[in-house]
């Protein structure tokens, strides 16, 4: 596998200095999100570009439609509730075990270094890969037209890294702090005021090779579709703060297509 150094740009990013760091979970704990620009060195970006193309003909492409807590509908709630809001989300992805052995994702994923800055900045004391052969690592691809409606995340943070921007549309979408998970409140008329265009979210500015970490628990997000024939590329990196745990079989089979 190649060597970190390669890949992630430590000079503009010294993801093991301590003050740089710092910075981060401090712009996290602000912002409730961090963007990295210029993360990954341009040549090991475009070769990461070429890895994931020559990939997507073997990505699992699904519309689905959910509510925006991603949890099945309740029924002593109206159909029309805006907990049981359906919206559609649409995508291909790729999983852990697909992306070839030799990846630079698999260097970074595995890099105890990497780990150690994302827990740090997290406030973990160290994160684990997931038990499950599909779930670590996924490549997503959004071709014209597909999008990822409203949601909020299960996980506390997710790290994404952006390939490939479209030529157009593909933009992510947030809004802060619209629930509070922890204290199970679930907030619907902020809820139905960002899904009915009330709540203006915020536009969050990503070029491909920038490092995003994102609490997406309690803000809710979307990316808007995909215009044009430019596919959007985007990497999810996702880690559990417990060793031995994987993604549930229901949400393997929404995402992926298969458990294994
Ligand atoms: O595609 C993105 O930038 C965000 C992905 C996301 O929100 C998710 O996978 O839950
Ligand atoms: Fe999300």
């Amino acid at each position: 596998m190649p060597e970190l150094d390669t890949i992630i740009d430590v000079d503009a990013s010294p993801i093991a200095d301590e003050r740089f760091v710092a910075r981060c979970r401090d712009q996290l704990d602000t912002d409730g999100v961090v963007t990295i620009p210029g993360f990954i060195r341009p040549a090991a970006l475009n070769a990461l570009v070429a890895e994931a193309e020559a990939e997507k003909k073997n990505a699992y492409f699904t519309a689905s439609t959910h509510n925006a807590y991603l949890t099945p509908p309740r029924d002593d709630l109206p159909a029309d509730h805006v907990f049981n809001r359906q919206i559609t989300s649409s995508k291909g992805c790729i999983t852990t075990d697909q992306v070839p052995r030799g990846s630079a994702l698999h260097s970074i994923y595995d890099s105890p270094v990497f780990q150690q800055f994302l827990a740090t900045v997290v406030g973990e004391t160290a994160l684990y890969e997931y038990a499950d052969p599909l779930s670590s690592i996924n490549v997503h691809f959004a071709n014209d037209g597909q999008e990822l409606g409203w949601h909020f995340d299960n996980s506390s943070f997710a790290v994404t890294l952006l390939l490939q921007a479209p030529d157009d549309g593909g933009q992510f979408q947030y809004v802060r702090d619209v629930r509070d998970a922890d204290a199970g409140d679930l907030n619907f008329d902020a809820v139905a005021d960002v899904l009915d265009g009330r709540t203006r979210p915020r536009d969050l500015d990503v070029a491909p090779g920038t490092l995003v970490l994102f609490r997406g628990r309690n803000s809710m997000h979307r990316v808007t579709p995909t215009i044009g024939r430019r596919t959007r590329i985007l990497v999810v990196l996702a880690y559990n703060t417990a060793p031995g745990i994987s993604l549930s079989e229901a949400a393997r089979m929404t995402f992926f297509g298969r458990l294994g």
